[in-house]
């Protein structure tokens, strides 16, 4: 289903696992910051709704979303986190730009998601402009943020118990 008519702050709770206990990292990336930060906040706000307590909570910025394999894959190089959200918001130019970082980052967090053995999630807007990044970060298509925190939950306990 397209985000124009999916909400993304809108799912079941009687199907997301309590994240008690459960260890997250989270990279955020700077550029779109009126959006990251929002992005951000849900993130946080919905894994300590569904039991995960703040100092299981590690937050780190990079500059940009290009940025958040190498972010991520330092967090993931320290062995402590069950999952590890990635956070951006690329919003298209006039330039290549946008296809360059978008191409880039789809495939770098692809790749730590085979690399390593714990769940990377996608949490990066990819949107034409800034209104429809602001619709998606607390606007009136939910927060993406909500929808990062509940699919790395669902991964930890997917994966916990697939071992
Ligand atoms: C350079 C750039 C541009 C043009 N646009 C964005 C954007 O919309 N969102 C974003 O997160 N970052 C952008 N960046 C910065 C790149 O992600 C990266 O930080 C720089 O190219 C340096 O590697």
């Amino acid at each position: 289903m397209a985000t124009a008519l999916k909400n993304l702050s809108e799912y079941d709770p009687s199907k997301v696992p309590s994240a008690k206990g459960m260890k997250f990292g989270v990279v955020v990336a700077e550029w779109n910051e009126e959006v990251t930060f929002a992005l951000r906040d849900g993130a946080i706000n919905t894994l300590i709704k569904h039991g995960a307590s703040e100092e299981n909570i590690v937050i780190e910025f990079v500059p940009g979303t290009f940025e958040l394999t190498s972010g991520a894959k330092a967090l993931a190089q320290t062995r402590y986190f069950d999952a590890i959200i990635t956070i951006g918001c690329v919003i298209q130019g006039e330039t290549r730009h946008f296809d360059f970082i978008c191409n880039g980052v789809t495939q770098g967090v692809t790749q730590l998601n085979l690399d390593y053995d714990i769940p990377f999630i996608f949490g990066v807007l990819t949107t034409e402009n800034q209104q429809q990044a602001l619709d998606r970060a607390g606007g009136k298509h939910g927060n993406k943020g909500d929808e990062a925190a509940i699919t790395a939950i669902k991964m930890v306990d997917l994966i916990r118990r697939a071992q």
